[in-house]
């Protein structure tokens, strides 16, 4: 199958969405792209939830029609289908150690972001939660979240005192994802300070990337 035959349903302002432009970009695959207005909520038209049920973007729809959602999914459907440049690893040792990495700034950052922002914002009422069901805002979990984005930036930081790049010593989807969530912490009044050295300078350096603008 070649890139042009597969289609990514994405919002431009999604985080999540950018998770997987960047991928796209790093492995250089030009794949048509189909904005999804969330706004607007296209994403609970009748037409989206026949391509995606949990009613959220990211999906990646293949030739014969059939739909990936989830990202960590979609990453891996691309590594596995076009292997060149593979950024969640080649061998067993680097696929585990990749996955590691990017599972903890999936868990202990981004979600920790998402959690944040869908239970401050005050568009999102109602909206707790992304997905099929409604829930209303616990306001006082964004403080508990504020507080956990702060010690994943610092333990990211500690991480980065050893190794140039999340997982080692080249760049994968680990860095990607912690560069979404460093990006997506502004949503929640929070950016890298200047006393984490480490995490300043690898967020310079991956953010300088042309993937980055993707
Ligand atoms: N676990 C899903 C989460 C996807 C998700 O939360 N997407 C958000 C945009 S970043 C969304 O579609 N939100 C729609 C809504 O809030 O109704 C994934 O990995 O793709």
């Amino acid at each position: 199958m070649t890139p042009d035959a597969l289609k990514l349903y994405h919002s431009p302002a999604s985080p999540n969405s950018r998770r997987v432009r960047i991928f796209l970009a790093e492995k250089g695959l030009i794949v048509p792209l189909v904005a999804v207005d969330l706004g607007k909520g296209e994403q609970h038209s009748e037409a989206y939830r026949a391509i995606n049920p949990r009613r959220v973007v990211p999906t990646l729809v293949l030739e014969d029609g059939t739909a990936i959602g989830e990202v960590p999914a979609i990453m891996r459907y691309l590594d596995e289908a076009f292997p060149e440049k593979p950024l969640l690893g080649a061998t067993p040792k680097d696929k585990g150690v990749i996955a590691m990495w990017e599972r903890r700034a999936e868990l202990e950052g981004f979600a920790a972001v998402m959690e944040g922002v869908r239970n401050k914002m005050a568009g999102l009422k109602s909206r707790a939660i992304a997905g099929p069901h409604d829930y209303e805002q616990i306001p006082a979990l964004v403080e508990r979240s504020v507080l956990r984005v702060k010690n994943f930036l610092a333990d990211l930081n500690e991480r980065l005192g050893h190794v140039p790049f999340l997982a080692g010593e080249h760049f994968s989807a680990a860095d990607i994802t912690a560069l979404v969530t460093v990006d997506f912490a502004r949503g929640l009044a929070l950016s890298v300070l200047a006393e984490h050295a480490a995490l300043k300078s690898w967020y310079a350096t991956v953010s300088s990337r042309p993937s980055a603008t993707a």
